[in-house]
């Protein structure tokens, strides 16, 4: 079983990942993982702090001669920031007495986190609650999303929409009419979609987004939005009805909805297939060139919580930021009286980064349901677990079921 813990503070000297349960000679370097770390702090809208850090992984262990020996591997991303922190940021007590904040920001986890830890000071629950952590995560996901490369499983994400602007003609109507070309890929959909600075894939849309941002930036708001994520070349069979967690579409909603400020997840068309009639959204079956397809993929690659082979397709809608430049109300825990909320340095919009963030989140999650079905302690060995499963898989079901 595959397994990640990050740890971390925003402001603290750096973030940890540990990675651990993949096969033996899996090729990783530092540079794909860097790769999948700046596309992270990509995007229109960002706040500063993405001009300070570029960050980057040094892996210390589990990597010899690019190559994974079955232990665990740890990474370190370094905060650049980190130095102007020292005082407010200490490990051990300062010589001088540091800012206490005792004023929480409305929507982020300031207050629950406050009176739930028993904390003395705000700043104990910005720091770990901050999507900061992302970072560290998007770093132990490329594992996962270099493993699945090996067996031809990409992952994808364009943005939807951001502040409620979505494009005239939607790309997901080709998710689900099934309707896309031969060569799509998750990683095709990405150089589309990396291509524009919002990560939307139609030109005029992203004129107005951009124009919306810089609106949300005048007004001192923040702006949330929605996306999709696209898995490609997934077998059929990962993920099972049998046990509630080993559902694949619930396991890869918690995943999504594990991302900070992420409020909604759905497969497939979600909660449009609420609003129609049955024969309106299940997938017919067709078994064409000696393989079971579906005419449509309303169901986002997924039925009875097992992959179809089809694309997995999950929308996610994330709130806006919660920090504001132009402040909410709130109680200073000082005086439990009624203040303005406090400034902090945040992003104005990061649904780009978001949409990065649960492409992530989604190849650790298939990497998890693959290498329960598939095992192996090298990758020579889960390889020949998968080709042996692929190779006869329709050959089982036609033998079964041929009417003598
Ligand atoms: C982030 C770093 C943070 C924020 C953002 C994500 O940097 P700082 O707080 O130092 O400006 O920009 O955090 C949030 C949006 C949040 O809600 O806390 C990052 O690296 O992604």
């Amino acid at each position: 079983m595959i397994n990640f813990v990050t740890s971390g503070e925003s402001h603290g000297k750096g973030l940890i990942a540990v990675v651990s349960g993949f096969p033996a000679n899996l090729k990783i370097t530092e540079s794909e993982i860097n790769e999948q770390l700046k596309r992270r702090q990509a995007g229109y809208g960002r706040g500063l702090r993405m001009k300070i850090e570029s960050d980057t992984a040094e892996i210390f262990s589990g990597i010899r001669f690019n190559k994974s020996i079955g232990s665990p591997i740890s990474m370190l991303i370094r905060n650049k920031d980190w130095e102007n922190w020292t005082e407010k940021m200490s490990v051990g007590i300062t010589k001088d007495p540091v800012e206490i904040i005792s004023i929480p920001r409305p929507g982020h986890a300031d207050l629950v986190g406050t009176l739930k830890y028993d904390y003395d000071d705000i700043r104990n629950s910005i720091e770990r609650s901050s999507a900061r952590e992302t970072a560290a995560r998007v770093a132990a996901c490329t594992v996962a999303r270099i493993f699945l490369r090996e067996f031809g499983i990409e992952i994808g994400s364009y943005v939807e929409s951001i502040g409620g602007i979505y494009p005239k003609n939607n790309f997901s109507g080709s998710l689900f009419t099934n309707s896309l070309p031969k060569f799509f890929s998750g990683f095709e959909l990405n150089k589309l979609s990396d291509a524009s600075s919002v990560r939307v894939l139609d030109k005029e849309q992203e004129k107005k987004v951009i124009n919306r941002i810089k609106l949300a930036k005048k007004r001192g708001d923040s702006l949330g939005g929605t996306f999709f994520v696209v898995a490609t070349g997934l077998p059929v069979g990962l993920g099972s009805f049998s046990e509630i967690d080993s559902r694949l579409d619930s396991e890869l909603s918690k995943s999504i909805m594990s991302i900070q400020a992420v409020k909604g997840v759905e497969i497939g068309l979600g909660f449009q297939a609420a609003n129609s009639f049955g024969s309106d959204v299940h997938d017919e079956i067709i078994f064409k060139k000696d393989k079971f397809t579906r005419r449509t993929n309303n169901a986002g690659g997924i039925e009875g919580s097992i992959s179809t082979g089809l694309p997995v397709i999950i929308r996610g809608a994330m709130k806006p930021i919660s920090t504001l430049m132009t402040p909410l109300n709130t109680v200073d825990l000082t005086t439990m009286k009624k203040v303005e909320s406090r400034r902090e340095r945040s992003d104005f919009v990061a649904v780009p980064a978001c949409a990065v963030i649960a492409e992530s989140m989604v190849a650790w999650t298939i990497a998890k349901f693959f290498l329960l079905k598939f095992g192996g302690d090298s990758l020579a060995e889960t390889k020949d677990n998968y080709n042996n499963y692929s190779q006869k898989l329709v050959g089982r079901v036609k033998a079964k079921f041929r009417k003598s």
